[in-house]
């Protein structure tokens, strides 16, 4: 089936320059996506956005020109509760992938446990309005208790403004849980001010909640370096990501978020995401534990 890419799309970076930083021998990019392809693994009925397809052998590509040993693949809303494409990557991977999945309460037994098969670790509850339609609180708390005996976690996604009211759903999940790219704050606000403190009190206060440190392109209010060459970039997004993996080094996660999806204004080039990551971890035992032990306690043990 032919689909439309979604007018004003940005296509992922094409060809993304080799990192200065060098990752620790197997560094896990916790968080990506594969899209597609259309033709072969349809995009949902229900999404918001018809992005341009980014296979797994795309995907494994960057893995490898990065430096990077494994992924994590996460659904991304634009599949919906259909995960054959994800599963197709983990299957492919050579158990160097795990994924979080999306479902829904008719998930069955038997789907699940397919699912953990082929490396499925999780399923992933979505708050941003401008991505899915709402589920009721009531049909995710079921769906966390069915996955909770398989070792699963929950990913939760939501923006900084909505936490107050979502916190006694996220803080009674049965589960880990990791949240999306720091709870997407503004980070034209203090990071010592009320909005970050407040995320900074759960993860505090909740033991089992883990952050990703991702996705400074998305957070990020100066933008990449306006100078060609210069490789600091998103230096305004780096105090919130630095906080969290000095007060929580052994709960935070880091990913590429490659393809990247609705970014209105520019496209990352993936390797200096890679050069961002010494700025918010700062020694080598913080990026090890960022980068390998974390998400390898989490993911294939
Ligand atoms: C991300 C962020 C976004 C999209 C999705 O599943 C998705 O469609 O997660 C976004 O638009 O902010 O992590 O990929």
């Amino acid at each position: 089936m032919k689909f439309e890419v979604t007018p004003g799309w940005l296509p992922f970076h094409p060809n993304p320059s080799i990192p200065a930083f060098k990752v620790p021998p197997g560094a896990v990019d916790a968080h990506c996506h594969v899209f597609g392809p259309g033709e072969e693994f349809p995009y949902a009925p229900e999404r918001k956005y018809t992005p341009c397809d980014a296979s797994k052998h795309q995907l494994f590509a960057l893995r490898d020109r990065l430096g990077f040993d494994k992924n994590v693949i996460v659904q991304a809303t634009c599949h919906g509760t259909d995960n054959r494409a994800l599963v197709d990557a983990l299957l492919a991977s050579n158990n160097r992938a795990r994924g979080i999945a999306t479902v829904g309460r008719d998930v069955t037994d038997a789907e699940l446990q397919a699912m953990h098969a082929a490396g499925v670790r999780g399923t992933r509850f979505n708050f941003v309005k401008r991505l899915v339609d709402f589920t009721p609180r009531d049909v995710l708390t079921e769906i966390a208790h069915r996955i909770a005996p398989l070792g699963w976690h929950v990913v939760i996604y939501f923006e900084a403004a909505d936490l107050p009211e979502l916190w006694d759903f996220f803080t009674t999940l049965p589960t880990t849980v990791v949240v999306d790219h720091m709870g997407r704050p503004e980070v034209s606000k203090p990071v010592d001010g009320p909005e970050f403190e407040l995320f900074v009190r759960m993860m505090r206060e909740h033991e089992n909640i883990w952050s990703k440190v991702s996705c400074p392109e998305r957070l990020t209010i100066s933008g990449p370096p306006a100078i060609n060459g210069e490789r600091n970039a998103y230096r305004d997004v780096v105090p919130f990501a630095r906080r969290l993996v000095d007060t929580f080094p052994d709960r935070v996660l880091w990913g590429t978020d490659w393809p990247h999806p609705n970014l209105k204004n520019h496209m990352p080039d993936d390797g200096l995401l890679v050069d961002y990551v010494p700025h918010i971890a700062t020694t080598p035992e913080l990026q090890r534990k960022l980068l390998v032990d974390n998400p390898m306690r989490l993911y294939w043990t």
